[in-house]
Order: structure tokens, then sequence, then C-alpha cells
């Protein structure tokens, strides 16, 4: 927190900041640990390697810990693997007949320097017989310790012998024997583009070929007649830090000369893999570099149904959602080769149909190129899908048929995370009543309230009053905080008229619980009864200071001044501030967890009614958190959508140095001009230490298109920026997540913001960024609810 009495400070700050004007990236106002060093095992030369029963469960329960050949049960079946340091494992999962889910956990993010393959080879003068099935059977043991060797001594026939680094044989496969198989090769980096598969591959066959034809010599093929064109080979796989390739094949038993394939990487988003195969018969490989001494990974294989995905669907009248279509098992990754089609009829020519996506997009992609995350054909129009952080509708016009068809399909080999979509019915002749319909992305946005809500910026173009009352009578613009006030400010009093009735809904109107709106501004919890069923009056036990003696201008709060602000703690360490909104919940920014070791709602601890840091008082409450939301479009780069919710684990109970803030309507106006403030820990200046003692400022509201320059284009809709022009006042690292609050004429605190992010602390014409409550109330709410 940064106010006026560091002026000095503030002003020798900017001198420094010319100085030492390199600090051109953004700062996230996170208390930011000291010294985090991942030592990255650079080389792999000492390196362990655990190989087939050689899995420890000394850290972790393992049920059916097996390995090589695994037949899937209609429950899912579980396999733990441990390592300490570098481990890939591989096998097969059987299910017939039907597609097979696999459930993959990644943990820790670690690069690698070696090559991996795996293949299958036949052995021509032996036969399978069923002991082999079983992997902890002496026959299955013996015929794999003998079939590696036989792999290693063919490697090392080659030039890839200096490289090798480690071979299993983990299955075999009926008939003639068949043995499946992964390498390692371990190559210096300069070499590693030149040597590829194809190369690879190109290098064992022909060792084979010259081998075979060589008889009664001793070489590998005296014992084993290894047929030199069964040789299949998959590989090499990218250096991926983690992850989990997939090869699927039409027929159990037998594997085509090219398997499909594709690996999956490992990212936060998807905490959780579910991935599909294609066919009865799936392999699998896991590939994992560690860095830490306990860092397991959980997978379950189960067999499911097949399921047929050719829909149809007929809508009713009404504009309300219908439901959804989803590629088969969503969540779980769609199969390669997936396709299916839903057939929809609506009721009359008058309507569309709105396909409402999350965070995945459809766009138009040229003739020939393909579409690797699925491709959509809706009324003959070919759009390509694609993974985003944002929301997103397709709108499907009706023109000469109420019927619509709608297919999707992916690729051969390629595979992606479930695609789903709700569908609901639109007006083709009004498709966003009040609103603007942005043709960039299919939503319904706000028009001329100030911020750019559509990417092209078109909502808020031609606009009378951008932000401001239209007055109907000579359309002169006035505050939206004159309308309804009681004073005549349109020339002919129309910003008075309506006031205590409906209105039709806009954008700038409250939105009743029974869908009515009324035309005053910001009515929730103003002791007026505003709407008809007065639910702009309900749920109002929030936002009252305790009646104290206020010291204005000082940088120090008073105790009680601010009881919703919350202290966010690790291992008694103030990280984050928050803001108790409701019972058991607190509202903090998302980049306060982005620290992996920062991720887990068990560390953290909230105080409530705290004041001074450094010793605790009879007013504070600490609470455990037991779950942590971050938004789903939160983005790092970015900050944009940077809100998350904490659960706490019991009930709050309110006093005067407890108690939840207002949060606003989503059309609640927070006017450019009004003043607010911040409150927090943060450091004192840029680059300083946290403060003991709770420290408040006030801020002004910048309009968003100022602010949206100064930053060069970077604020989002969901952002909102205060602070002053000369800068001096502002929220310092520390601060983060904690409440932009604004006072209502009736007294009444609302949650305006959640302290983001800025350039430095304070800086001239760097305003504080905040993430703006009214645009992600819809998350919270449903979050919460
Ligand atoms: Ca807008
Ligand atoms: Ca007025
Ligand atoms: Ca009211």
């Amino acid at each position: 927190m940064e106010a006026e009495e560091q002026e000095e400070d503030a002003n020798s700050l900017s001198k420094d900041g010319s100085e030492t004007n390199s600090t051109t990236s953004r700062d996230c106002r996170r208390y930011v640990p000291l010294g985090i060093v991942f030592v990255l095992l650079a080389g792999t030369a000492a390196a362990t390697w655990y190989f087939l029963g050689k899995k420890s469960t000394r850290f972790f329960p393992c049920v059916g810990v097996r390995w090589g050949r695994v037949k899937a049960m209609s429950s899912p079946t579980s396999i733990c693997v441990f390592g300490q340091h570098l481990q890939i494992k591989s096998g097969q999962i059987w299910a017939n007949p039907s597609l097979l889910r696999i459930n993959y956990r990644p943990w820790h993010l670690e690069p690698s320097v070696l090559q991996f393959y795996s293949g299958s080879l036949q052995v021509l003068n032996r036969q399978y017989f069923p002991d082999l099935g079983e992997v902890e059977s002496r026959a299955f043991w013996l015929e794999s310790a003998k079939l590696q060797n036989m792999l290693k001594d063919l490697i090392h026939a080659t030039e890839l012998g200096r490289y090798y680094n480690s071979s299993t044989v983990y299955a075999f496969g009926e008939g003639a024997l068949t043995f499946f198989f992964w390498f390692t090769l371990q190559i210096p980096e300069s070499k590693q583009k030149e040597m590829t598969a194809e190369r690879v591959n190109t290098m064992l066959h022909q060792e084979l070929s010259a081998s075979f034809n060589i008889s009664g010599s001793l070489s590998y093929q005296a014992e084993y007649r290894v047929n030199p064109d069964s040789l299949v080979l998959l590989g090499e796989y990218p250096l991926l830090s983690c992850g989990l390739s997939h090869q699927t094949w039409p027929q159990a038993y037998r594997v085509p000369k090219k398997g499909y394939e594709k690996i999956y990487g490992c990212s936060r988003q998807e905490p959780v893999v579910e991935v599909l195969s294609s066919g009865p018969v799936m392999s699998i490989v896991w590939k994992k570099a560690m860095y830490s001494y306990y860092d397991p990974f959980i997978l379950t294989a189960q067999a499911v149904p097949l399921k047929a995905c050719e829909v149809n669907i007929t809508l009713r009248e009404g504009l309300e959602l219908q439901g959804k279509i989803s590629t088969p098992h969503y969540p779980s990754y769609y199969s390669p080769n997936t396709q299916c089609t839903w057939h929809m009829t609506v009721p009359s020519l008058g309507y569309g149909v709105t396909l409402w996506f999350d965070a995945y997009a459809l766009s138009r992609q040229k003739q020939d190129l393909p579409c690797t995350q699925g491709q959509w054909i809706i009324q003959n129009r070919r759009l390509c899908g694609l993974r985003t952080l944002q929301a997103y509708a397709e709108r499907i016009p009706v023109t000469s048929s109420a019927d619509i068809t709608i297919t999707f399909t992916s690729q051969i080999s390629l595979t992606g995370p479930g695609v789903q979509a709700a569908y609901s019915l639109y007006n083709l002749s009004d498709p966003c009543p009040g609103e603007f319909l942005c043709s960039v992305n299919g939503l319904c946005v706000p028009a001329c309230d100030g911020i750019k809500d559509c990417p092209n910026g078109l909502d808020e173009r031609n606009c009378v009053c951008p932000a401001k009352f239209q007055c109907r009578e000579d359309s002169t613009c006035i505050e939206f905080s004159r309308v309804c006030n009681q004073q005549q400010d349109c020339a002919n009093g129309t910003d008075e008229e309506q006031c205590s009735e409906g209105v039709p809904c806009g954008p700038f109107t409250h939105r009743c619980d029974d869908g009515t709106c009324v035309k005053k501004p910001n009515p929730r919890c103003d002791t007026t009864a505003d709407c008809r069923d007065l639910s702009d009056e309900e749920r109002c036990d929030c936002g009252l200071q305790a009646p104290l003696s206020r010291i204005v201008g000082g940088a120090n709060s008073v105790e009680g001044e601010w009881p919703w602000q919350a202290s966010l703690q690790v291992r008694g360490r103030h990280i984050c501030g928050g803001t108790l909104i409701a019972d058991r919940w607190v509202v903090s920014a998302a980049h306060c967890f982005q620290d992996e070791r920062l991720a887990s709602p068990s560390i953290w601890t909230v105080y409530l009614g705290k004041y001074f840091q450094n010793t605790s008082s009879h007013t504070e409450v600490s609470f455990k958190v037991i779950r942590l939301f971050l938004h789903p479009y939160y983005e790092e780069d970015s900050h944009d959508y940077d809100v998350a919710l904490l659960q706490l684990d019991h009930p709050v109970i309110t006093s005067p140095f407890i108690q939840p803030i207002c949060l606003p309507a989503p059309s609640h106006l927070f006017e450019p001009g009004l003043h607010c403030w911040i409150t927090g820990w943060g450091a004192l200046k840029e680059g300083g230490h946290i403060s003991n003692v709770l420290q408040k400022v006030d801020v002004q509201i910048i309009q968003q298109d100022i602010c949206s320059e100064a930053y060069h284009y970077m604020i989002s809709p969901r952002m909102l920026c205060a602070g002053y022009h000369k800068g001096k006042k502002d929220a310092c690292q520390g601060d983060s997540g904690g409440p932009l609050a604004c006072e209502e004429p009736s007294g009444r605190w609302f949650l305006a913001g959640l302290v983001s992010w800025g350039m430095g602390c304070a800086r001239p014409n760097s305003y504080g960024v905040y993430t703006r409550i009214t645009q992600v109330l819809g998350w919270m709410n449903q979050t919460m609810g």
C-alpha cells in the first residue's frame, strides 16, 4: 500500500524509476517467496532407472500393481508407478470388446534429454503359450529377460550401441511369438536432430536383415530367428517433460505397421487426463522425469461401452437453455476418428440455434488446412474448433428449413479434451434484446457502457453518450449518478421519470429477481424498495463499517474499519489479501495461487478480523481453506480473469470486526471519478517490506479507455483501473487479492475490484489494475451456489 504519507518516497521513487527504467514487465502484486530454484536434471547420466518389478509401494498403497499386460475390468483398475529419479514405463491394456478409458494425473514437470522408442518384433522359431500372458509367471520372466538381452545385443550391433541406455520387454502377442518392447537412447543434444525415428528404424532393420542371413554364427539370431520385416517401431518421442502416449489400432492382438499415435503433455489446466482409445486395444507409454523424491502418479484403466454419437433433437419454444451436446464420454478425451452428428429441429423459422461453448471457439479455416482440435460442419459450413480461455457462442440461423445438421469429426490420429456445448433458441429478428450482438464471438454484450466487451470494439462505436445517461428530449449526456436522484438534470426532467416503475431492460437497468428492470442506478440495499418483488433489499447484511471515528487521510486504518479484509497466509507469512463476501467464502486473486507450491488449499490459513500482522488480537479468527477455485479462464500472462474463491472450513460469525462486503449487481455502476478505497498489508513502497498495520488508500476509478491507452491496450473487459494520473497512491506487493471498495450514498460498501497488477507501485500514469467484479459475478455466484 502506498499512500500520500509516502509522498517523498513516491517522488524519489519516480526519480529512481526514470534512472532504473528497465522494469517494463508487469508486476504481479504478490509476495514472492525467495529462491525458487528448480534443480533441473541436466543430462541423465545420473538418472536411475526403475525396471519391471522394481516398483516401491512405500509411499502409497497401490492396488493391483501390475506391469506389462493389464486386463481392464469394467470397474477402474489402478496402476501406480513410483520412482525417484527418472522413469519410463509402458504397457498394454486390453479390453474386449469395448473401448478403454485412461485416467492419468500428471504431477510435475521436468525436461528430459532421452529419446524413447517402443515397438514389437516377431520370433519365427517360438510360439506363444498362455503362461506368457501372465506377467508374474516364471515363463514370462525367463523369456522376457532373454529377449531383453537379445534386444540389447541387437542395438549394440549397430551405431546406436553407444547411445543405448535401457530397454525392456513388457508383453507378448499370440501366434509366432511377438514381443513388445521399449528402449531408450541417450543422445547428445548435437545429434538429436539427425537421430530420427526413421533413421533408427532403418539401422535396426538393416542389422536384423544382415544377421538373419548369417546362419549358424554366434549372432543373437542363433537362438531367436527374428523376422526382420516384422519390426514395428514407434518413436522417437519428443522431449516432453512428462506425458502419455497413446497408440490404438482397430483389432486386438495384431499390431499394424502403422500404429496411430499421439502424445499428451502435462498441463495444470488438465490435472486429470482421461483418454479414450478408438478400439479395444490401447498401448500406453508413460514418460516422466522427476525432481522431487515423492512424485507418484496414478493411472486407472476401465473398459467402457461403445457409444453411438448420432442424436435427433427437437427444440421447444422458449429462449432458455434446452440441453447439451457433447463428444462421447465427455469430459474424457474424445477418440481419434470420432464422428458425431446432431440433427436439430426448431419450432419455427423465426428462430435460430445458439451453441454455447466453454473455452472452445469455432473459426473458418482454409479448405486445405486440417482441423487439429476437431472439425465442425454446420449447415455445410466447415469450421475448425480451437481451445481458448474465453466464452464463445455459435449462432446458426435457420433459413429455408427448420432442420439443422451439425457434425463433429476428429482426425484419425488425433484426440483432445472432450467438447461440450449447451444449446438454446434465439430470435432471428432480435438476437440480443437490449444488448449488442458481437459478431466475433456470438455473445450479447452491453453497448455504449464505456467497456469494449467485443474484441473488435464495435459495441462502443457510434455511441451518443458513452457510459452516460442520454436525456430523451435533447440527447444531452448526464452522469448516471444524477438519474433518479430527485433533481431535474435533463431539460424536461426525463432523468426523473419512471423512477418508481418497471422499465424495459437495458445495459444500465437493474434486473430484479422476477426479471423486471428498474431505471434507478445501483438500487441494491439502499433501504428504498425499488423492485416490485423487493429483491433489491434482500440479502443486505453486508458492507457496513463498525461505528468508529474515522481518521481521514491517514494511511493507518482503524480496527473494524474494513471488517471484510482478510489476510491469506502460508506458514505464518502474509502472502495475499482477500475479501469476505459471504459466510464461508473469501474472494482473492487467482495469481496468488499460480505458483505450484501455493496451489493446494490445505497450505493456506485465512485470518478475518485481523489488524496487526506481528501480533494476534482478540478480534481475529483463523480458518483453514477446504476448497480453492480459480477462474477457469484465468490466464497467467495477461492476468485476465484474475479471481479465485476460497471456501472456509467453518462458518463465519459476524461481529463489528468481521462483516462481509456487499457484492454489486451485474449492472452496478462504478463511475469514473468515484473515490474508492483499497486496503491491505502490502508494501509501503515499491520493493519495500509488508506493513504491520492494515493500511488504507483512497483511489479514483479511471475511465476504461484512458487506462487502456496508458497500458498499451492490455486492459481486458475483466479489468478496472483506479489511481491517479500523477501516481502517488496505489496498491503494492502483498496487497494482491485485496478489495477495492466503494461506498454508496446509503453508507454501504460494495466490492468493485480485486488488487491484481500494475506497473510498479504508484508510478505516474501507471494506474493500479483490479479484477472487475461485475464481469466475474456470474462465475462467482455459480461457484458459491
Ligand atoms: Ca460495452
Ligand atoms: Ca436527476
Ligand atoms: Ca433499493
